[in-house]
C-alpha cells in the first residue's frame, strides 16, 4: 500500500549514495521533493530527472548544513509543509586515532553529522508539531551502536544521532509525529572515497572481496519505514551486508 503518495520530503545529501536513491524511490511513489547538497549543478541534473520521469515536483537547494543562516534560508524558502525529512547528509573524515588525528577531520564530522542534523531538525519539527503530523528519519549507522578503532569521533557522532532520535521522540512524545532512524552497515557509495580524501584504491579496500550493501538497499528501508501506517514508529533498524557481523567482522574472500 503507497501511503507516501503526494507527500512532501526533504532529503538532505540527495546529490550522491543513500540520499539520491532515496529521492528516486520516494519520487517512484509519488512524493514531491526538496533535495539538498553542495552541489549545485547536480541537484538541477536530479530535479530534471525525477520531473521527466515521474508527476512530481522537485525543489532544490544548494547549500552547506554547517551552516546554521544557510539552514533557516532554506527552511524559510520552502514553498509547501514538509511531510517527512530524510536527515541523511553526512560523512567521515580519516581513520587516524584519538591521539594523531587531525582537528578539521573532527569539526567538519561534528558540524556535518550532529549539527547539520540538529539545525534541519530544530527548523522543521515546529511546523510538524503544530499540523500534528510529520516524520523525521535520521540516518544513523552501525557505528552508532559499536565504536571502532580508527572511528573515535565518526562513530561518536553516529551515537549522538542515536541519542538526538531518542531524545527527539520523547520531546514530542504525544504528538503525532514520528522519529525513526536508519542504522546501515556497509554501503559502497561516495563515502569511503570522501572518509580517504579522494584516494580511490584505499576506498576500494574497504569493500575487497565481500559483497557490501548498496544505496539502493538503504533506500529502500527508509521508504519502507516512512510508509508504515500513521500508528507505526519504527524506532530503528540495523542493517549489515550478510558478510558483515560487527565494525570489525567482515567476511572476505580474498
Ligand atoms: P555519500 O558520500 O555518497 O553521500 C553523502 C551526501 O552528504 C552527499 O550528498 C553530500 O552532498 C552530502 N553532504 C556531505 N557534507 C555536506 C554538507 N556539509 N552540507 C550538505 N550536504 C553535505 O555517502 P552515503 O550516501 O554513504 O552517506 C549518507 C549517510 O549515510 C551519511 O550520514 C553516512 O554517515 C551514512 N552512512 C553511510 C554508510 C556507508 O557505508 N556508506 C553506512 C552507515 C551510514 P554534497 O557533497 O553535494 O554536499
Ligand atoms: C559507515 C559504516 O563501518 O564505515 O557508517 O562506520 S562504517
Amino acid at each position: 500500500m503507497n501511503r507516501l503518495k503526494g507527500k512532501t520530503a526533504i532529503v538532505t545529501g540527495a546529490t550522491a549514495g543513500i540520499g539520491y536513491k532515496t529521492t528516486e524511490l520516494l519520487a517512484e511513489q509519488g512524493v514531491h521533493l526538496v533535495v539538498t547538497g553542495r552541489r549545485e549543478e547536480r541537484l538541477e541534473e536530479i530535479k530534471e530527472k525525477l520531473e521527466s520521469e515521474y508527476e512530481v515536483k522537485v525543489q532544490t537547494a544548494a547549500f552547506d548544513i554547517r551552516d546554521a543562516d544557510a539552514c533557516r534560508s532554506f527552511v524559510e524558502s520552502l514553498t509547501a509543509n514538509i511531510d517527512l525529512l530524510v536527515n541523511n547528509a553526512g560523512l567521515a573524515k580519516g581513520t587516524d586515532p584519538v591521539y594523531d588525528a587531525e582537528f578539521d577531520d573532527w569539526n567538519t564530522m561534528i558540524d556535518t553529522n550532529v549539527k547539520g542534523l540538529l539545525y534541519l531538525s530544530r527548523l522543521i519539527i515546529p511546523q510538524m508539531k503544530e499540523r500534528n503530523t510529520g516524520h523525521i528519519i535520521n540516518v544513523g549507522s552501525t557505528a552508532g551502536h559499536e565504536s571502532y578503532a580508527g572511528g573515535v569521533v565518526y562513530t561518536a557522532t553516529k551515537h549522538a544521532v542515536k541519542a538526538i532520535t531518542e531524545s527527539t521522540k520523547k520531546d514530542l512524545h504525544g504528538t503525532e509525529v514520528r522519529v525513526s532512524m536508519v542504522s546501515p552497515g556497509l554501503v559502497e557509495t561516495e563515502f569511503s572515497e570522501v572518509r580517504f580524501k579522494g584516494d580511490k584504491e584505499k576506498a576500494a579496500e574497504v569493500y575487497k572481496g565481500m559483497k557490501p550493501l548498496v544505496a539502493q538497499d538503504i533506500a529502500e528501508i527508509i521508504v519502507f519505514v516512512a510508509n508504515r501506517p500513521a500508528h507505526v514508529n519504527i524506532m530503528d533498524t540495523i542493517i549489515y551486508p550478510t558478510a558483515q557481523s560487527s565494525a570489525t567482522m567482515v567476511h572476505r574472500d580474498v
